[in-house]
């Protein structure tokens, strides 16, 4: 029998017209590419509860976790996720790089010059154009 996918989930934090990007480590799995914050969820943990656990120890901020924004499943040779995109709201802190290699507040129309997993294209067709 197949196991399911590893639930993901990931932020979209928009502030001051611009949205937050971390760079993945080089050695991690999709080493190098750009993403949205967040992180595997813990057993027992609620989406919410995840996304703020994985801001805080990734880029040292509190956010407000708000509206499901998008959700898909994808299959990569080496792991299967489904991964749900949140919208969310930035409380407190400025954004470090502690567990990411960099962070970076950028524009909508500089969404599609940065590269992202597959399994994010979607959305970001769908932020370029929103
Ligand atoms: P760990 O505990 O070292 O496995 O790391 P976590 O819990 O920080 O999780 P991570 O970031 O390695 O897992 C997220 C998976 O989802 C990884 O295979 C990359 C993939 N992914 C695809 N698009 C995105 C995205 O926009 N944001 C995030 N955070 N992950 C994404």
């Amino acid at each position: 029998m197949k196991s399911s996918p590893t639930a993901v989930v990931a932020g979209i934090i928009k502030h001051d017209g611009k949205y937050l990007i971390t760079k993945r480590f080089e050695k991690s799995h999709l080493g190098g590419m750009w993403e949205f914050p967040g992180g595997k969820i813990m057993t027992g943990e609620s989406d919410p509860t995840a996304l703020k656990r994985e801001f805080k120890e990734e880029i040292g901020i509190d956010c407000d976790v708000g509206d499901l924004v998008y959700e898909t499943t994808y299959h990569y040779p080496a792991i299967s996720i489904n991964i749900k995109f949140y919208d969310c709201k930035l409380l407190s802190g400025t954004p470090k790089p502690i567990e990411c290699a960099e962070v970076k507040w950028i524009k909508r129309s500089e969404l599609s010059q940065y590269e992202f997993p597959p399994s994010d294209t979607k959305l970001i067709e769908m932020l370029s154009t929103a």
